[in-house]
């Protein structure tokens, strides 16, 4: 059924843009035609060099869609991820504008009242067993009365990389020209004022008065789930016994269970949505009651670079003082991540807020100030060096130059588990476009290349065990898709 709705939308979108975008002959009626064969045709003129493994990422974003919605994976993620969605979108307008807009118009559908944009919007149409823990877990509106009861959400949040989506969405439309062009300056004035709010709600519900950085109340709400950065946190969440049973279902989704978190872990991350829950999901009364409260420096350095763009597009909207207001928050918040730089590692610590203490594992979230933008040079030179040299992407040990999601020189670093050792295709995306804004462009092209040289598999694996290479987790998962599609289409 979801199939048939993206066969009959959103795939005559993706093959009528790749048209649109090269000149030679229409394309034949789809009946008629071997679909992948045309695009991978098509691509090829798009792309000389890496036209397969730009057709199989634009077919893995297609077979994940609902129509609505890019399920994070086919099987393992059956819903819309908030930072997923983001990073899709900008994948999907490299070949499909109206896709990637109607991406996060989908996300934003589930956004509360109070600005809050949800980790998860629930697609109704998906089984109800088919994720855990689903929206009969999360009961939001039950709990809030901001909460959106249709779609059905989580009461969490995501790293907000949203402003990079519409300004990379703008870009690219920008660079299509014509009419697609003016359509997209549209919808970004339209969905302006929800991103406006959600950067709104952080700010109020989510700044932490002492350090500045913003809070996370779950590793869920960090995106690194189960990255070392968090085990001190997590080591004084007690478990209640109002804890309902559960089966997992995640592990049946992966080659081996040693590839996702403990039950141990799934026990404290259930237990926090109980939490959350109990509180109504307020950030004012978690404050008081949560078991864990982080600081958390690469979802603040996200904030701040996000609000930046958002800011420049409240200037194009001749909406000065909004454009001044997001300055100031994007100000404040790297100031909060270069503050927590630990001097001896060079890399930026995370603090336990409710201890005070600094947590200096050495995760990748410590290289936060290439993301957050506007450091001094001198610094930036250091962190560069840092991240390619023999602790990170220059580690002897590794298949590819490609930073670890921790480093090997760690004694947390776990290469097969998660968010604990496996390379992140989509954190490089991320380290890279901020390196490319930040003036370090050759660093840029060298990581990408790896990754592209990495990707060469056609599995689009959610991560990689950075020793082998081998694919890990979640194979078709649709952000590692899109991050291939735009690095190709930007080499094209
Ligand atoms: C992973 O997280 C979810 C919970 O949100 C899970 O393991 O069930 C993380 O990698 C997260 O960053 C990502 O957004 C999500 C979907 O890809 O999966």
């Amino acid at each position: 059924m979801a199939r048939a709705r993206w066969s009959g939308v959103a795939s005559c979108l993706v093959t009528r843009q790749l048209v649109g975008r090269v000149a030679g002959p229409k394309l034949p009626a789809a009946s008629a035609v071997n679909k992948i064969e045309t695009l991978r045709n098509l691509i090829l003129t798009m792309m000389p060099g890496s036209p397969s493994i730009a057709a199989r990422a634009a077919y893995t974003l297609r077979d994940n869609s609902t129509g609505l919605i890019t399920k994070a994976a086919p099987a393992l993620y059956p819903h819309q991820w908030s930072w997923d969605a983001a990073f899709n979108a900008i994948g999907l307008a490299t070949v499909d504008l109206p896709r990637a807009r109607l991406e996060l118009d989908s996300l934003f559908a589930g956004q509360w009242r109070n600005g809050l944009l949800p980790h998860i919007v629930f697609d109704p149409a998906a089984a109800t067993d088919g994720y855990w823990p689903g929206p009969a877990q999360w009961e939001c509106s039950l709990h809030n009365e901001d909460a959106s009861s249709f779609p059905a959400t989580s009461g969490i949040i995501d790293p907000p990389v949203h402003a990079i989506a519409v300004d990379r969405i703008l870009s690219i439309a920008t660079a299509s020209g014509g009419r697609e062009a003016e359509l997209t300056r549209d919808w970004a004035a339209g969905i302006y004022p929800k991103v406006l709010a959600w950067h709104r709600f952080l700010a109020r519900d989510r700044t932490d008065k002492s350090t500045g950085l913003m809070t996370v109340f779950h590793g869920w709400e960090s995106g690194t789930d189960n990255s070392p950065r968090w085990d001190a946190p997590y080591a004084s969440v007690e478990v209640g016994v109002g804890l309902p049973a559960y089966t997992r279902r995640d592990k049946a989704h992966v080659s081996d269970a040693c590839q996702r978190p403990t039950d141990h872990e799934y026990d404290r991350y259930l237990w926090l949505v109980e939490e959350a829950k109990a509180a109504g999901y307020d950030a004012g009364l978690l404050r008081e009651t949560g078991s864990f409260q982080v600081g958390d420096v690469l979802f603040t350095a996200i904030f701040a670079t996000a609000s930046d763009l958002l800011s420049a597009l409240a200037l194009s909207l001749h909406r000065p003082d909004e454009a001044a207001e997001l300055k100031d928050y994007a100000v404040q918040a790297r100031a909060a991540v270069f503050c927590h730089v630990d001097e001896s590692s060079g890399l930026a610590a995370d603090v336990d807020l409710r201890t005070g203490e600094w947590l200096r594992t050495e995760t990748c979230a410590g290289f936060a100030p290439l993301i957050a933008g506007g450091m001094p040079a001198s610094m930036r030179s250091r962190l560069v060096s840092l991240l390619m040299g023999p602790r990170w992407a220059g580690h002897p040990s590794l298949s590819f130059p490609l930073p670890p999601s921790t480093s090997p020189c760690s004694p947390a670093y776990d290469p097969d588990c998660y968010w604990r050792g496996p390379v992140w295709p989509v954190f490089t995306w991320l380290l890279c476009w901020a390196l490319n804004r930040s003036g370090e462009g050759e660093v840029a092209s060298a990581l990408r290349s790896s990754s592209i040289d990495q990707l060469r598999d056609e599995t689009f694996a959610e991560y990689y065990q950075p020793e082998t290479g081998a694919p890990l987790g979640s194979l078709h998962q649709s952000w590692t898709a899109a991050v291939a599609l735009d690095w190709l289409i930007e080499l094209g």
